[in-house]
């Protein structure tokens, strides 16, 4: 056996990627998740743990409603993002923000957010804080496809280059915004040489190796880090599922599905650490099934996960001043008893 630890290091992430959320789809079936809205990124797993691994410590991010992935590869406990996914007062949040709000300020996830774009901005003020304070950090927006289209990115790419900010923009180009196929929903896809016009250093990635993607992630965060020259990362991949649990898919051919997922980032990696004698069929079988027990104990904790009481339900929520919100039920039955 070679000592190849990266590979190693990424196939382990890109697995407990996909084995956390193929959990938290279990968590839903099993009617345990808040609400019906959730974003696997199965078959995307490159993008998140490349970037992920390639971050270092006191780094920041937003990510899009896609982030379980982004968060766990910069160190997310699964115990408590399944938690939150499952509304529990253990989760990240308390349960409050759910699968599409986490946010941990300790680990630098300054927010998921639902609106296509929305998160983008929030790295251009973190970026400045570290010019402003001469520290050596980076902060990296994540988004997908759809978020190319719109404005918010233009204007946080075009302040990124006018003050020089130490900011990536990460597209996760999954082919898809929801039911619609990139090719129906954008004129220009060279996305790079957009981000090239506003003066960003930029780069195509589209690879299912996920060493070559990590090193050529690392390498450009060279210039981001040391020399405030933000810079823009398009991912190619392809989203093995529907766009929410509830979505299967019925505006793309099984054809196209079948021949896509034959392109899985974490069988490549597989296939390659067998290949190049870096470990063999047994060392996988046992890393595969212990990162099978951590998430089942994750998804464990988060059933058992007591529940917020009526008080702390809405703390954080609404100022401390505010009157707590009645219930539609309570409201008519006022109306109608006056
Ligand atoms: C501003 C805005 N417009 C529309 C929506 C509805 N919406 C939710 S997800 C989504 C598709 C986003 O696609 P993409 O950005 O490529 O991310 P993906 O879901 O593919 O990861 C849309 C249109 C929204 N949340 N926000």
């Amino acid at each position: 056996m070679t000592n190849n630890s990266k590979l190693v290091e990424l196939y382990i992430l890109m697995k407990r990627i996909r084995t956390f959320e193929e959990r938290v789809s279990e968590l839903f079936i099993k009617g345990h998740t808040a609400g019906s809205m959730l974003h696997l990124s199965i078959g995307e797993e490159i993008a998140a743990a490349c970037m992920g691994n390639a971050m270092q410590k006191n780094d920041s991010f937003t990510t899009h409603h896609r982030g379980h992935g982004i968060f766990l590869a910069r160190g997310g406990d699964p115990k408590y993002m399944m938690a939150e996914i499952a509304g529990k007062k253990d989760g990240y949040c308390k349960g409050k923000g759910g699968s599409m709000h986490i946010a941990d300020m300790k680990l630098g996830h300054l927010g998921s957010n639902a609106i296509v774009g929305g998160g983008i901005p929030t790295v251009i003020g973190a970026g400045l804080s570290y010019k402003y304070q001469s520290l050596p950090y980076i902060s990296v927006a994540f988004f997908g496809d759809g978020a190319m289209q719109q404005g918010i990115l233009y204007e946080s790419m075009n302040l990124s280059t006018l003050w020089n900010l130490p900011v990536v923009f990460c597209c996760i180009n999954n082919q898809y915004g929801m039911g619609t196929k990139i090719d129906n929903a954008v004129g220009y896809k060279d996305f790079a040489a957009r981000a090239k016009s506003f003066g960003l250093k930029s780069l195509y990635i589209n690879t299912l190796d996920p060493e070559i993607a990590y090193k050529q992630i690392k390498e450009l965060f060279k210039s981001t880090r040391n020399n405030n020259e933000p810079c823009f990362i398009e991912i190619e991949c392809y989203r093995f599922l529907g766009h929410a649990r509830m979505d299967k898919s019925p505006y793309r051919d099984e054809s196209e599905e079948s021949e896509k997922r034959k392109l899985d980032p974490i069988s490549f990696a597989s296939n390659q650490m067998i290949k190049n004698n870096i470990l063999d069929e047994a060392d996988i079988k046992k890393i595969d099934n212990d990162i099978m027990i951590e998430m089942d104990k994750a998804m464990e904790f988060a059933i058992n996960s007591p529940i917020n009481d009526e008080t702390e339900i809405f703390k954080d929520v609404y100022s401390e001043n505010d009157p707590l919100p009645v219930s539609l039920d309570e409201k008519i039955n006022k109306i109608l008893n006056n």
